[in-house]
């Protein structure tokens, strides 16, 4: 048993250095359809996806790669690490499907969030009502799959909270997210339930910054960054899959953990 596991880590291991190269190359689209779990390895580990040698150093030293890990990857309710503030990553990057320079300015004031599909209540949330719920915070790890990875503190209202106020069908397969942007993404229920995933509202301390996705972004360490939407508009609940700006491109659907 003992030895069948070591081979198991190199393997991973040796799979995942692999993937790490491959960030570099071009043409990241075969990247992304060959390592649906790298986001994973990278939150269970706690490196950072350019760092090679530690995230081999890792996996090496896990029991049972091949069962143990596998399982944590894929189940729902595990929890993604957390940092102490002192490990923030500052400035934290910004990253868009544009240059920092046309980020999107939204009046957080005329603001409303939209909510259609399977939910009971669909009125329109203004930010201030949206600050009435409880509020959370988390210091966790974003990760790029474009090779880069960064903790940040996000605050805000957990999203398995606002999905029950509103009535929304938590039996339902996905929740969509449109943005100001007009970037959109989907997310499996599970995860739109996961404790840990945020209708972020706060950066460090402070309101949203525009780059950082106001008036309100979701936050997911379970998620790869692209699966994190930012300036959300409009939130909808369906059993019919919605894609995503990326996804649609190739980049894998479920894109993380
Ligand atoms: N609305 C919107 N959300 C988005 C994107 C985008 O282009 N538009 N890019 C995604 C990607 S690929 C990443 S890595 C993160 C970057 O978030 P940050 O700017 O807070 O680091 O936002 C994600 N969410
Ligand atoms: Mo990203």
């Amino acid at each position: 048993m003992k030895k069948k596991n070591i081979v198991i880590n190199a393997d991973g291991a040796a799979m995942l250095a692999d993937a790490i190269r491959r960030v570099s190359e071009p043409s990241r689209r075969a990247f992304l359809q060959r390592t649906v779990t790298l986001g994973g390895l990278a939150l269970l580990t706690g490196c950072s996806t350019s760092d090679a040698d530690s995230i081999d150093a890792a996996l090496t030293g896990m029991s049972r790669f091949n069962d143990k890990v596998q399982g944590l990857l894929f189940d729902p309710t595990r929890l993604a690490p957390t940092y102490p503030e002192s490990m923030i990553t500052r400035p934290f990057p910004f990253n868009a499907f544009y240059g920092e320079d046309k980020v999107k300015e939204v009046d957080g004031d005329a603001w409303r969030l939209e909510l259609s599909g399977l939910i009971a209540d669909r009125k329109p949330w203004s930010l201030t009502r949206l600050r009435g719920l409880p509020q959370t915070d988390q210091v966790t790890r974003h990760i790029c799959v474009e090779g880069w990875s960064a903790i940040g503190k996000w605050g805000g209202v957990p999203f398995s909270t606002f999905l029950r106020q509103v009535g929304a069908d938590l039996t339902a397969k996905y929740v969509g997210f449109k943005c100001s942007d007009d970037y959109f993404t989907s997310i499996d229920m599970a995860t739109a339930l996961h404790p840990q995933t945020l209708m972020a509202l706060t950066y460090d301390g402070q309101q949203l910054p525009p780059r950082y996705g106001f008036p309100m972004k979701l936050r997911m360490p379970t998620k790869l960054g692209y699966k994190n939407p930012k300036h959300i508009q409009a939130i909808f609940v369906t059993n019919t899959y919605p894609g995503g700006y990326w996804e649609d491109q190739g980049y894998n659907w479920f894109g993380g953990s």
